[in-house]
């Protein structure tokens, strides 16, 4: 078979399996991969031990993959009919990033490879091998994805195609085998400034390049220890992740939804009653969010977070709820909800908020 068929059958049944975008990178070196020391070097990656340890990894798809030749870089939608955090404003629920909203993309995203790569196998040569990744792995996945023609990097630093905008989750296959490669997209950015300007806790220190220390997606997700104060109010209502930036983008006005049904929302995992979670046990936690990606920061981290919350709604009503995690077990539970109580107890009185609905849709 040419290296053209065995491309476009590989792209073919991507497409197939449900994946909205599929291109091929070359597995080589870029401009944007010397940039990521550069971006350890100046401590933007915060606690992110990881990726600091699979550095030399990232920056030479070589020593992930000996012999490595294209990358197969596959792009799945998931945005679903429902407003954007910016227009979310009910004080008694909390906002979780909208990829969050289904099942764990993770497990979704490699099924559908090892679907790929089942399938690949039956075209390549038995002496060619294969990696496969979602988030987890040593890649660098978005430049990889820009070089596949999947999109830009836009200021944010999310990778955005013209026709879909950034709700894209990413997912990689490596083949020791050439095949076609695709070019990368042009910048479509211009001047727009919208996404810098408006992240709450100023996370840009320049276009292109994120401070993760001050993102709320890390300080929700990947931080294990206390929220550093001055980062506490911008958080806003914010409890698992965040979506502004992508929210703020011109190119994600016009939408398009996802068909895939485990990226479909569940209800409870999308604005969440804060007074709900702040009232979860241990048991009552895993059995709410198992499999979903809200298990992620476990409970500690999830009631650090809604004691932010709750801090920042101006809403007094939680003063009782908050009063008693000054009893819950975890200290790093109890110092956020000493300081939500201060927060609300300076507060003005507001009147009465509406009582709790279901999401409406877009
Ligand atoms: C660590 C990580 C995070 C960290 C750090 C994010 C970051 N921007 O680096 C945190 C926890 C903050 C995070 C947040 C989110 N993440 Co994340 N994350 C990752 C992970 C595991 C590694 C990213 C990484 O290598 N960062 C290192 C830095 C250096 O890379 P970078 O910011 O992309 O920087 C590039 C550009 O700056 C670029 N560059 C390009 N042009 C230019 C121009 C100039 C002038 C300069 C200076 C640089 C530059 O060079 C760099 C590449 O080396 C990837 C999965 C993977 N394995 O790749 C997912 C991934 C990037 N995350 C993803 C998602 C969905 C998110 C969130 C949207 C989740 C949420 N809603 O909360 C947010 C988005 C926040 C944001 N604005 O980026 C998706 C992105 C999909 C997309 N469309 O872009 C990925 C690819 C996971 C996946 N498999 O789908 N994430
Ligand atoms: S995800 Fe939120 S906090 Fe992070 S950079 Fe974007 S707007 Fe800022
Ligand atoms: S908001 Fe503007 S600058 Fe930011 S990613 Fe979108 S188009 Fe680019």
């Amino acid at each position: 078979m040419s290296r053209h068929e065995l491309t476009q059958r590989i792209k073919q049944h991507a497409l197939e399996l449900g994946f909205d975008l599929v291109g091929v990178a070359p597995a080589q070196g870029s401009p944007e991969l010397d940039f990521y020391e550069k971006w350890l070097a100046a401590g933007y990656a915060g606690d992110m031990h990881y990726l600091s340890r699979t550095q030399e990894r990232r920056s030479d798809l070589q020593k992930v993959l000996p012999g490595a030749r294209s990358v197969v870089v596959c792009g799945l939608n998931y945005d679903t009919p429902y407003p954007y955090s910016t227009d979310h404003d009910d004080s008694r629920r909390g906002w979780v990033a909208r990829y969050a909203w289904g099942e764990d993309y993770h497990g979704v995203l490699e099924d559908k490879l090892q679907r790929l790569r089942d399938f690949a196998a039956t075209l390549l040569p038995l002496e060619a091998a294969s990696k496969l990744y979602v988030d987890t792995g040593p890649v660098v996945e978005r430049v990889y994805a820009k070089y596949a023609g999947l999109g830009w990097f836009g200021k944010n630093t999310c990778l955005l195609n013209k026709r879909l905008g950034s709700w894209l989750l990413l997912g990689v296959l490596v083949l020791t085998v050439p095949l076609d490669i695709d070019h990368p997209t042009p910048d479509h950015c211009g001047t727009c400034t919208r996404c810098l300007d408006a992240c709450p806790t100023e996370a840009f220190p320049e276009p292109y390049v994120l401070d993760a220390r001050r993102c709320i997606s890390y300080l929700t997700i990947e931080l294990k220890t206390a929220i550093p104060e001055d980062l506490r109010a911008p958080m806003g209502s914010h409890v698992l992740g965040c979506d502004i930036c992508q929210d703020v983008c011109p190119w994600n006005r016009k939408r398009h939804f996802t068909a895939e049904p485990s990226l479909q929302p569940r209800p409870q995992h999308m604005h969440p009653d804060l007074e709900e979670l702040a009232r979860l046990t241990l048991e009552a936690f895993r059995q709410r969010f198992r499999g979903a990606a809200l298990e992620r920061p476990k409970r500690r981290g999830l009631l650090r977070n809604v004691c932010v919350a709750m801090g920042n709604s101006g809403n007094r009503a939680f003063i009782p709820v908050l009063e008693d995690l000054l009893q819950d077990k975890e200290p790093l539970i109890r110092e956020h909800a000493a300081w939500a109580l201060d927060q609300l107890r300076d507060a003005p009185a507001r009147p009465a908020d509406p009582a709790p609905t279901r999401p409406s849709r877009t």
